[in-house]
């Protein structure tokens, strides 16, 4: 009753500013988040080093610099604990939305696969999970976590053998996406993203890119229709091991995104901490036609901390409602921490990057774009800081009644509850 009230206060407001609030929710609703399932398990999935998944904790190897922290306990250790953590906090963030796997969460028990031989029949239960839930399902190849990946270079070795066994990885990975679109009657996204790089000054700079350009020319000669998968491609400016080097940086998947219409993923923790996700939208969706975005919170470093409402993330979604890319802009999420509860953390950061487009939603553009237009910029700078204390959470909390999830902090209750009779009792 005080919730529709105060959204009833809130909706007069905002129509002050000719917004209309029942359509901004109405167009939320149509937004799908992927939700990446390595916050569950610290990203050990359940085939992290190659062949069988005999059981027990996997041998991580490698991480490629990927590095949750903490040990809060109740981390999922199947696939089933994993399903059931997911499942539980989708029901917790008002929408429908998507579920981004790695190829480590293969159920290969049955059969026995290392990467380079992963197949869709790997997936049939996550396929079937996401059918029952009515969830779509993203992809990413797995470079990292396993023998071949132990020297720090994967797509990018200067060994034949090993550049081929992730070439393999990477076929078999889109062979898996394409299955799931299929399936499920919208695009898979599969991104790419590996680790390679130089931990000091390297000498050759130019070798391991010409390596990985010609290694992507090999994985994607095999034609994927698009209405099945959509590839991506992931950059990074340093990582744990490889600080003086990436190969895969932004600037060489961005040519190469352009060369070949791939889609490029901008991961929000993979620039320099002054640099602007939100300011490079328009530029390469001048040029490209989809984008893939891994929102996560760098704090000082690529730290993968949960995703908050932050100024950057608002100017984020600002730019994806302005800029009306809200059908080529896929909103994946992508981190990690281990030191909370992870049903928490998912359903934190999913709810973060929600309401930031919620706010986005409800901001009176037209009025903004006409002030600048004129050459108003008081007017405009005038406008833009009132706007940050209209009631946005008011909107918000009607959202979630509508889509049936608990409003306020009360879906924390929730998770408490799950947390003492199931997580806890993990052992
Ligand atoms: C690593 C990339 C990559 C990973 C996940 C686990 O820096 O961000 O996307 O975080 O694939
Ligand atoms: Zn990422």
């Amino acid at each position: 009753m005080k919730i529709e009230k105060a959204y009833q206060l809130a909706r007069e407001m905002y129509a002050g500013y000719g917004v209309d609030t029942a359509n901004a929710l109405k167009r939320l609703a149509g937004i799908r988040i992927s939700l990446h399932c390595w916050q569950g398990d610290d990203i050990s999935g359940f085939s992290a080093r190659g062949g069988s998944s005999s059981g027990g904790e996997p041998s991580r190897g490698n991480l490629g610099g990927v590095l949750p922290t903490g040990n809060y306990p109740g981390k999922a250790r199947t696939p089933e604990e994993l399903r059931s953590d997911l499942a539980k906090a989708l029901g917790l963030i008002p929408g429908r939305h998507r579920v981004s796997l790695h190829s480590i969460y293969a159920e290969t028990k049955a059969r026995p696969a290392d990467r380079d031989e992963l197949a869709p029949d790997h997936f049939a239960a996550w396929v079937a999970w996401a059918r029952t839930h009515k969830l779509g399902l993203d992809f990413n190849g797995t470079f990292f976590s396993h023998p071949l990946a132990e020297s720090g270079r994967t797509l990018s070795h200067p060994d034949r053998a090993v550049r081929r066994f992730w070439i393999d990885h990477a076929r078999a990975c889109r062979r898996i996406g394409a299955f799931m679109g299929r399936q499920q009657k919208t695009p898979c996204v599969t991104n790419i993203w590996v680790p390679d790089g130089s931990k000091d000054t390297p000498a050759d700079r130019k070798a391991p890119r010409e390596l990985l350009k010609q290694s992507l020319d090999e994985i994607f000669k095999e034609k994927c229709r698009p209405a099945h998968n959509l590839d991506s491609l992931e950059g990074k400016l340093f990582g744990l091991g490889s600080e003086a080097y990436v190969a895969g940086s932004h600037d060489f998947y961005l040519a190469y995104a352009v060369a070949h219409r791939k889609l490029l993923c901008m991961d929000t923790g993979h620039f320099h901490p002054t640099e602007s996700v939100a300011d490079k939208l328009t530029a390469v969706l001048s040029q490209l036609d989809q984008v893939l975005l891994h929102v996560s919170r760098g704090v000082r470093w690529d730290s993968d901390h949960v995703v908050t409402l932050t100024d950057d993330l608002r100017s984020l979604a600002e730019e994806i409602v302005r800029g009306n890319y809200l059908q080529r802009v896929y909103i994946g999420l992508d981190f990690f921490d281990a030191s909370i509860n992870r049903i928490a953390a998912w359903v934190i950061g999913a709810r973060a990057m929600l309401q930031a487009l919620l706010i986005a939603l409800v901001e009176p553009t037209d009025t903004l774009r006409q002030m600048e237009l004129k050459g108003d910029f008081t007017a405009r700078l005038a406008l833009m800081e009132e706007l940050k204390s209209l009631p946005f959470g008011a909107v918000w909390n009607y959202y979630c009644l509508q889509q049936d999830v608990p409003p306020n902090h009360a879906w924390m209750r929730e998770v408490k509850a799950y947390e003492t009779a199931v997580q806890f009792q993990r052992r």
